[in-house]
C-alpha cells in the first residue's frame, strides 16, 4: 500500500494549516510502513520542513503540483541543483515566458516572482518563514489573476503554445511544464514502488481541489475530501471513490477510517 495525499485542504487544515486529527492515522501507517507520500503545490523547500514535522523523512515527494518529483537518497543519487527530478520546465523559463506575455499583452496577473514575502504572508496566511520557503520555486508558479475571463482564455491559450499550463489550486493558479501534474507523477511513482517490490501495488490518494483529479484518477482508491469550492471533483469510472463529510484533516481521518481496517 502506498498512500498520496495533498497538503492544504486535505492533511492540512486550509486556514490553520494544522493535521492533528490525521496525527493518529500518520502514528500508524508508519508502523505498518506504509509510504505516505506528501503530493502537493508546495516547493521541495515548503515539504522538506514537512517532512521532517510529520515525520515521513527517506520517503520519495511530488512537489509543485508534480512538476518536482524528490526520491530519497536510498532510490538513487542524483547529482544537481535543484531538489529532484523537474517535469516541464523550470522556474526561470516559466517566469520568462509571463513577463514576455504580460509585457506583450498586458495581461493583469500577480506571481510569487512579482512579489516580496509580505505579500505572499498577506495572499496565504502563512509565518515568514513558510512563505520565505514557498518562494523557493523550481519548476511553477502560483498566480493571482486580476483581469477578466476574456483575457484569461488568450493567456491560457498562449501558455499552451509555449508548452505551459495551468492547474488550479486552492487560492492560486499554478503555471507549470503543460506535461507536469499530480496524475502523471503519481502514476509514475506508483510503477516505481511496484517495480521495487516486483509486484502491482495499492494506492490510496486524498485530495480537495481540482489540481487533485489527476492524482485521484491515478490511484485505485480516492478520498475525494470535501473543500472549499464548489467544483464537482468528478473522479473516473474504475476508481473506488469515497466522499468525505468533513473538511481538511477530519476529513483525511474519515477517508483512512473508512477504507481501512484498524
Ligand atoms: C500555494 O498552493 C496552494 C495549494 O492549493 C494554493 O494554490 O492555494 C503554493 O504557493 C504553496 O507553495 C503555498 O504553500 C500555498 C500556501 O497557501 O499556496
Ligand atoms: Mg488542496
Ligand atoms: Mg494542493
Amino acid at each position: 500500500l502506498v498512500v498520496f495525499t495533498d497538503l492544504d485542504g486535505s492533511l492540512l487544515d486550509h486556514h490553520s494549516y494544522d493535521w492533528q486529527p490525521a496525527q493518529e492515522w500518520l502514528n500508524t501507517l508508519s508502523a505498518a510502513k506504509v509510504p505516505v507520500v506528501l503530493t502537493t503545490s508546495k516547493t521541495a523547500a515548503e515539504v522538506a520542513e514537512l517532512q521532517r514535522k510529520l515525520e515521513l523523512t527517506e520517503v520519495p515527494f511530488i512537489a509543485e503540483n508534480g512538476a518536482l518529483i524528490g526520491l530519497p537518497d536510498r532510490w538513487q543519487k542524483h547529482e544537481s541543483s535543484t531538489s529532484g527530478h523537474i517535469i516541464g520546465a523550470a522556474y526561470e523559463d516559466i517566469r520568462h515566458v509571463l513577463v514576455a506575455l504580460r509585457q506583450r499583452y498586458d495581461f493583469e496577473f500577480r506571481g510569487f516572482g512579482d512579489v516580496n514575502a509580505q505579500q505572499v504572508i498577506d495572499w496565504t496566511g502563512l509565518p515568514l518563514e513558510n512563505a520565505k520557503l514557498a518562494m523557493q520555486r523550481e519548476a511553477s508558479e502560483p498566480i493571482i489573476w486580476f483581469g477578466n475571463s476574456l483575457d484569461f482564455s488568450r493567456f491560457e491559450k498562449y501558455l499552451h503554445q509555449e508548452k505551459l499550463a495551468l492547474t488550479r489550486g486552492g487560492r492560486f493558479w499554478h503555471v507549470m511544464g503543460a506535461d507536469a501534474g499530480k496524475g502523471p507523477a503519481v502514476k509514475w511513482l506508483s510503477d516505481c514502488y511496484a517495480e521495487r517490490a516486483g509486484k502491482p501495488v495499492v494506492s490510496i490518494a486524498l485530495g480537495d481541489g481540482p489540481n487533485d483529479i489527476g492524482m485521484l484518477n491515478a490511484s485505485d482508491y480516492a478520498v475525494v475530501i470535501r473543500g472549499h469550492h464548489d467544483h464537482k471533483m468528478p473522479v473516473k469510472e474504475g476508481v473506488n471513490v469515497f466522499r468525505t463529510e468533513q473538511y481538511g484533516p477530519e476529513g483525511w481521518k474519515e477517508g483512512l477510517d473508512h477504507l481501512i481496517d484498524r
